[in-house]
C-alpha cells in the first residue's frame, strides 16, 4: 500500500515536470543553446560533452538496475535456491574504478579547456581597438589594446563605463559586432553575476575586486571563414563576413543578473545592442556630446534665464526639465551629458535615454515589434517609474527614503508635473 502511494506521487511529479518541459524551447530570446558568440559556443559544447557522458552513465546504471530487479525478484511459491551470496571482486571493483576515471577524464579535459579559453583573451590585430575604431576619443596609448568595458553592478541595475573613450551608460549595453571584447566586472554593493546567455557568461561581480572575462558577439572572420568555408579575394570575404554579421550578429540580446542580490534581483535584467563598427562609433559620439538645453539654447543661456527670470522658460520641456534639476531632485542622483549641472552617480547615466528601448534595468520594455522605440509606451512607462518605482521595482534606491533616496515621489510631485518631467525624458534621444 505504501509503496503503491510513493509510486503515485513519483508519477504525479513526473507528469507536471513533463508539463512544464513542453514549455521549454531551444531558440528562445535567452536560450545558450541558440549561441551567437565562441564563448557561448565553447559553454554549450562543454555542457553537451557533459550531457552525453551523464547520459551513457544513466542508460548502463539504469539498465542493469531493471535487468536485475525483474530477473531476481521474489516470485509467487518462488522455490528457488537464493543465488551465491558473493562479497568482492576484484576484478569488476578495478573495471568500475577504471571506467570512473575514464569518464572523469573525458569531462575533465574538455572543462579545463574550455575554462582556459575563456579565461584568455584571444589578442589578434583585428581585436585592437586602433584597427576598426574609427570615432572620436581614442588617445594613442590605446589604440593597441582591445575595447574595455567596465561593467559595474549596483542594486538593481547595471552601469557600463567605456573608460578608453571616456563614456559611461547604462543597462543597455553597445557593442560591435565580431569584436574580442574584454570586461571588467566589478561590484558596488553586493554580489551579482553578468549573464549575456547567448553570447557569454555567468561571471560574478564580487565588491572589492575586478573579475574578468571576454566576449564576442559573432566568429572572428577567421573563424567564419573556417566555418562556412567560404573563398574569393580579400575584398569579396570582407564584405561577405560584414554581410554575416548583419544577418546573423546585430541584434537586440536579453542579459540578466544571475546571482541573487536582494530585494529586486529578479528584475535586474539588462540588454545588448550589438552593432556595425560605424554604428558604435556615432553612438559614442552621440553620447560623448550629450544633449542641449530646450529650444536649442546654449547651456549657459539655459541656466541664465533660469536664475534670472525662471518664468520666461514655458512650455512643458522647459518645465521639465526646470522640475529634473530642482524640486525632483534628478539630477542630484543621475547625469545628463552636456548638461554641466546633472552630473548625479548614485543612478543611471541617463544621456541617450529615450534612445533606449526599456527602462529600469531592462524591467519595463518599450520595444516595438520592428526593433524601433514605441512612444507611447515609453511616455507611458516614464510616467509609471516616476510615480510608483517602488511598484514596479521593491525595494529600488530610487525610491527609498532610508536608501538616500527621495522617499514618496507621490507626495512630492503632482501627475502634471510628473508628465513634463516625462516629456523632458523623451527629449534625451
Ligand atoms: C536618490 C537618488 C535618485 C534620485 C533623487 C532619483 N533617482 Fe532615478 N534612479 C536612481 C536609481 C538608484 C535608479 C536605478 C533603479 C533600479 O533600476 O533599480 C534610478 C533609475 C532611474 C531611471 C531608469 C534609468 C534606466 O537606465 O533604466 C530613470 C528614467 C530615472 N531614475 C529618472 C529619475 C527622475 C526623473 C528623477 C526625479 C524625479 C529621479 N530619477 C530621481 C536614483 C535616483
Ligand atoms: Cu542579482
Amino acid at each position: 500500500m505504501k509503496h503503491s502511494f510513493r509510486g503515485l506521487i513519483a508519477l504525479v511529479f513526473s507528469l507536471i515536470a513533463l508539463v512544464f518541459s513542453a514549455g521549454c524551447d531551444t531558440n528562445t530570446r535567452m536560450s545558450t543553446f541558440d549561441t551567437k558568440g565562441p564563448i557561448a559556443e565553447a559553454q554549450l559544447d562543454l555542457f553537451m560533452v557533459t550531457i552525453w557522458v551523464s547520459l551513457f552513465i544513466f542508460v548502463l546504471v539504469g539498465a542493469v538496475y531493471i535487468v536485475a530487479m525483474f530477473k531476481f525478484r521474489e516470485r509467487k511459491n518462488d522455490d528457488r535456491p537464493l543465488p551465491v551470496q558473493g562479497h568482492g571482486n576484484p576484478l569488476i571493483e578495478i573495471a568500475l574504478i577504471g571506467a570512473s576515471i575514464l569518464l572523469l577524464v573525458i569531462v575533465a579535459v574538455p572543462t579545463l579547456r574550455a575554462i582556459w579559453y575563456t579565461h584568455d583573451f584571444p589578442v589578434t590585430e583585428e581585436s585592437k581597438l586602433g584597427a576598426w575604431y574609427q570615432g572620436e576619443g581614442l588617445s594613442v596609448a590605446e589604440e593597441d589594446k582591445p575595447l574595455t568595458i567596465r561593467v559595474e553592478g549596483y542594486q538593481w541595475w547595471w552601469g557600463f563605463a567605456y573608460p578608453q573613450l571616456g563614456i559611461t551608460t547604462a543597462n543597455e549595453l553597445i557593442i560591435p559586432a565580431g569584436k574580442a571584447i574584454r570586461l571588467e566586472l566589478r561590484s558596488k554593493d553586493v554580489i551579482h553575476s553578468f549573464w549575456l546567455p547567448r553570447i557569454a557568461g555567468k561571471v560574478d561581480l564580487i565588491p572589492g575586486r575586478s573579475n574578468g572575462m571576454w566576449i564576442q558577439a559573432g566568429d572572428s572572420i577567421e573563424d567564419w571563414q573556417a566555418k562556412s568555408g567560404a573563398t574569393g579575394s580579400d575584398e569579396e570575404l570582407r564584405a561577405a563576413y560584414a554581410r554575416y554579421l548583419q544577418e546573423e550578429i546585430h541584434n537586440y540580446y536579453y542579459g540578466q543578473c544571475a546571482e541573487y542580490c536582494g530585494d529586486s534581483h529578479a528584475r535586474m535584467l539588462f540588454r545588448a545592442s550589438v552593432v556595425s563598427d560605424d554604428d558604435f562609433a556615432s553612438w559614442v559620439s552621440e553620447i560623448k556630446t550629450g544633449h542641449q538645453a530646450p529650444d536649442g539654447m546654449a547651456w549657459e543661456e539655459w541656466y541664465a534665464t533660469n536664475d534670472e527670470s525662471p518664468e520666461k522658460l514655458t512650455g512643458d520641456i522647459n518645465e521639465g526639465l526646470q522640475l529634473f534639476m530642482s524640486r525632483g531632485k534628478c539630477a542630484t542622483c543621475h547625469a545628463v551629458n552636456g548638461n554641466p549641472r546633472a552630473v548625479g552617480v548614485a543612478g543611471p547615466n541617463l544621456t541617450k535615454l529615450a534612445s533606449r528601448q526599456s527602462l529600469a534595468a531592462g524591467w519595463l520594455n518599450h520595444r516595438a515589434e520592428d526593433g524601433s522605440v514605441d512612444v507611447e509606451q515609453q511616455y507611458a512607462n516614464f510616467f509609471k517609474w516616476i510615480k510608483e518605482p517602488d511598484t514596479v521595482k521593491p525595494g529600488n534606491l530610487m525610491w527609498k527614503a532610508n536608501g538616500g533616496g527621495i522617499g514618496e515621489l507621490d507626495e512630492l510631485l503632482t501627475d502634471d508635473e510628473i508628465h513634463k518631467i516625462s516629456l523632458y525624458l523623451q527629449t534625451l534621444k
